[in-house]
């Protein structure tokens, strides 16, 4: 196989961005960090749209090829109005992610609320239906990302515990029986793949299931003397105990370099929440750029695994 350099794995589309403001038919401030899955014959992106208030909502769009989609002409998932939710999405629901387990798709959320950043977990089997099943976390804690199956007759879900009160801001994995009780939580990734990541970390994307291993995006946060920059790198983990790390990229191998995600509401962003992995392993990633659109890139699903593990290092936390 030839070799690909490190930032030629990931290919952005040339019709990039392929979902922007305009696109949706009721007027909003942006729409970005979409959460993917395919769902009969379609292509579904739940998109996080902001307000002019700043706060988020989630709104379906569909597509029959996975790049023209048409958004939903209303809102699916809008804060919670059930007093026991409200409080704690108050602010609004942010950056989705879908997970599909035993023939159910698992949306997980940030609740955002004035208490704080919180994961929620919600259900639907039609697109239709949604319903709430937990808020899985205290507060300052979000990018949840659930893994497609129960790894040992729990299900698994790394979570971000989000750096207030001298919290660092790093992966951890946590399991639950139900999606409502979570425990036996630890550190999943320490800061080590260098100074690229080293500000923030958090889970991207579902982990994807390969051979070799669960494959995750996760995005590194640097402070750079201008702002944040954020960019993604790709681990690969146990398939049956996944809080091990079997290998990773400790580069970035995708980041901001078009003027769609250096320029926009906040710059200098690539925010990846959804990856739909066609059968010839061409592997589809959906990302924010920049707070202000929608973009795709490609990926070979096994040159992504061989970018994890190409350089052997076991993985130490301090
Ligand atoms: C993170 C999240 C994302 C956002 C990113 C860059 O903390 O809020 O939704 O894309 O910041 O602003």
């Amino acid at each position: 196989m030839k070799k690909k350099y490190q930032l030629e794995i990931i290919k952005r589309h040339p019709l990039n961005p392929i979902i922007t403001r305009e696109d949706v038919p009721y007027h909003c401030n942006t729409v970005f960090n979409a959460a993917a899955c395919k769902f009969k014959e379609d292509y579904l992106l739940l998109l996080r749209i902001e307000d002019f208030e700043g706060k988020s909502h989630l709104t379906l769009a569909r597509s029959h090829d996975g790049l023209d989609f048409k958004v939903d002409k209303k809102p699916w998932i809008v804060p919670s109005k059930d007093p026991y939710f409200e409080p704690y999405e108050r602010f609004g629901i942010e950056d989705p992610r879908i997970t599909q387990i035993d023939g159910k798709y698992y949306v997980t959320y940030t609740a955002y609320g004035p208490y704080g950043v919180r994961v929620g977990i919600g259900v639907t089997e039609d697109f239709e239906k949604f319903e709430r099943i937990s808020l899985a976390t205290d507060v300052d804690n979000k990018d949840g990302v659930l893994f497609p199956r129960k790894i040992n007759g729990k299900y698994v879900m790394i979570t971000r515990p989000a750096g207030r009160g001298g919290k660092m801001n790093l992966m951890w994995i946590t399991y639950s029986p139900d999606l409502v009780h979570w425990g036996e939580s630890r550190v999943l990734m320490f800061f080590s793949p260098g100074a690229w990541s080293a500000f923030k970390m958090g889970a991207s994307t579902p982990p994807i299931l390969t051979e070799k291993g669960w494959l995750v995006f996760f995005h590194g946060v640097k402070l750079a003397g201008g702002g944040l920059i954020y960019r993604v790198g790709a681990m690969l983990l146990d398939l049956d105990e996944p809080h091990k790390i079997i290998g990773y990229t400790p580069y970035y191998i995708f980041g901001p370099n078009e003027i769609y995600e250096r320029v926009g509401d906040v710059p200098n962003v690539v925010f990846p929440c959804g990856t739909i992995l066609e059968d010839d392993g061409e592997l589809k990633i959906y990302y924010g750029a920049a707070d202000t659109c929608i973009a795709l890139a490609t990926a070979n699903i096994d040159d992504l695994v061989e970018s994890c593990i190409k350089i052997p290092r076991e993985y130490k936390r301090p």
